[in-house]
């Protein structure tokens, strides 16, 4: 079977598929196109024009992050998600509130002003406190085993790290829970793959391009 992974280096919801095609040892080639200007062999086969896509031997698509990760997990041994169907619905429900979050990252950095900058900051930061209720004493969202959540919400504290760094962005501080999850996924290798060292460029490029708020903010 051969496995291609259509991506952008900057793009959050690619990095959750990298993340667990890394974490699993899965053989697969890797192919980045310019949403800026997509190739039409991307239009054609990307149904809402998004990457990531997930092509199957040449033929067949897969689309939707949370949808691809679930595909790679199932064609390969020891299963990330939890066997218990109760606590297998609530980890794809608190993937898809993490893809929220991780829209949010965008918009963040690309808010017009400062009060709609400050406005997403103030969501995100009611997200995250959310998700601190939800989580259990780790290191990972469910114990003691790395699961295809961790894959999901990895790519969500990259961003976070870098917007430390960038816009001096301090999120999170009083939400314990949280903050040692992100250092627990930061360190791992199959995270650190898939931060490609050229992120924060991509993000001043973003910010500067847009002329958003974030560039007032720039270190
Ligand atoms: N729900 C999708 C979201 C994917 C997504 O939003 N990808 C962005 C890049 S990070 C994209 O391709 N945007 C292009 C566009 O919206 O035209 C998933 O989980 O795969």
């Amino acid at each position: 079977m051969q496995l291609e992974l259509i991506s952008t280096k900057r793009c959050p919801f690619v990095q959750r598929s990298i993340i667990t095609l890394q974490h699993k040892g899965i053989e697969h080639r890797m192919t980045f196109v310019d949403l800026d200007d997509p190739p039409d062999w991307f239009r054609q086969i990307s149904p809402f024009g998004k990457v990531p896509v997930l092509r199957v031997d040449d033929d067949t698509v897969i689309f939707e992050s949370a949808v691809i990760n679930e595909y790679l997990d199932d064609i390969t041994p020891g299963q990330l998600h939890p066997a218990d169907p109760l606590q297998r619905a609530l980890n794809r429900s608190w993937i898809e509130f993490g893809g929220g979050c991780l829209s949010l990252t965008f918009q963040l950095m690309v808010a017009p002003d400062r009060e709609s900058y400050d406005g997403i900051v103030a969501e995100l930061e009611a997200n995250l406190a959310r998700i601190e209720a939800a989580l259990g004493d780790g290191p990972y969202f469910n114990g003691d085993k790395f699961a295809l959540i961790d894959a999901a919400y990895a790519p969500l504290f990259i961003r976070l790290d870098t917007f430390a760094d960038l816009f001096g962005l301090a999120i999170a501080a009083n939400l314990p829970k949280i903050q040692a999850w992100q250092q627990t996924l930061l360190a791992l290798p199959e995270v650190q793959t898939a931060r490609v060292p050229e992120l924060p460029d991509l993000f001043r490029q973003l910010v500067t391009s847009r002329n958003a708020y974030a560039q007032a903010l720039l270190r």
